[in-house]
């Protein structure tokens, strides 16, 4: 009963954890993070990483500095703003100085903002320390499959130490690095979120096991999100015709995890740069030409 309580107040703020923090609660993402260690079918690099993001759109890529400035400044804007979070525009452990330099700036001078990282797990086994240390309390590694034949088809490279991977080896890689981290996550008492991207035909049957997978080795929530897949982003699905699912066909899936554990169902897939309550998109008030201008009133 205590460790729940605890678990709830740590969740309370947090809009993408809680559904109830969601009305109340805004999060910010700063895009520090250009570079990418994998290919996924439903990328494409030029806008931001699909795992966690919005595909089909480009955010203002900012250094460190300029990135806690604007935590600073929006801190000071928007009361109700708890939480930073970096997803992209690519992966943030294949950039780790920047990200991790931009969580020290934000914790040092507003401490009692929550950090938040999501990742596609291929690094995270290697930063468990340093994510400990800053205190973020909150990662999400996307997952598509625990199951490298299946992954086979999402992910047609991975690169891994000085070396590329393709096929059925490459995605081997990032599912063993993948569960590595859920468990050194678990290990360290850090919540963990699992994004999953639905893709019919690829691995929509495939994601109850995804969840009994991820629920024993200990995620806390799990957030299964549509494929959005247009021809015009430019993406390998996009330019194959590979559609995304119907809003019913995404429910069938979330409702066939929802017996095993809590799944996220008020995900809006934001942009890199998102600001403001989920839903809404602030992100043009506070462009870099903007917040640039701006004086952080950030009140502690
Ligand atoms: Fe951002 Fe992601 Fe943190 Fe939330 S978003 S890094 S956990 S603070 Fe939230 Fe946006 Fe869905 Fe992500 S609604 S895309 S789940
Ligand atoms: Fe793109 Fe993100 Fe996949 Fe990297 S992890 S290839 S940035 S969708």
């Amino acid at each position: 009963m205590e460790r729940d309580e605890k678990l709830e107040e740590r969740i309370a703020k947090h809009p993408c954890y809680s559904e109830d923090a969601h009305h109340h609660y805004a999060r910010m993402h700063v895009a520090v993070a250009p570079a990418c260690n994998i290919q996924c079918n439903y990328c494409n690099r030029k806008y931001d990483c699909a795992n966690e993001s919005r595909p089909g759109v480009v955010s203002e890529l900012l250094t460190p500095e300029q990135a806690a400035h604007k935590a600073l400044v929006i801190g000071g804007k928007i009361p109700q703003m708890t939480v930073v979070g970096i997803a992209g525009p690519g992966d943030p452990l294949a950039n780790p100085e920047k990200t991790f330099r931009t969580f020290e700036l934000i914790a040092e001078q507003a401490p009692d903002i929550k950090l938040c990282l999501s990742t596609n797990g291929l690094m995270l086994p290697d930063y468990i320390d340093r994510i400990k240390q800053l205190n973020i309390d909150h990662v999400t590694i996307t997952i598509n499959m625990v199951d490298p034949e299946i992954g086979a088809k999402i992910y047609p490279w991975v690169h891994y130490r000085r070396k590329r991977y393709r096929g059925i080896e490459g995605a081997r890689i990032l599912h063993e690095r993948q569960m590595e981290g859920l468990q050194a996550l678990k290990d360290a008492d850090i919540l963990c979120k699992v994004n999953s991207v639905m893709i019919p035909g690829i691995n929509d049957h495939h994601l109850v096991e995804v969840n009994r997978v991820i629920r024993e080795k200990g995620a806390f929530l799990h957030n299964i999100m549509p494929l959005i897949s247009a021809p015009e982003h430019g993406t390998h699905f996009g330019l194959t015709g590979q559609r995304g699912p119907t809003p019913k066909e995404l429910k069938e899936v979330q409702d066939n995890c929802s017996g095993n554990m809590k799944m996220m169902r008020h995900c809006r897939q934001c942009r890199a740069d998102a600001v403001g309550l989920l839903g809404e998109d602030r992100s043009q008030e506070f462009s870099k030409e903007k917040f640039l201008e701006m004086t952080p009133e950030y009140d502690m």
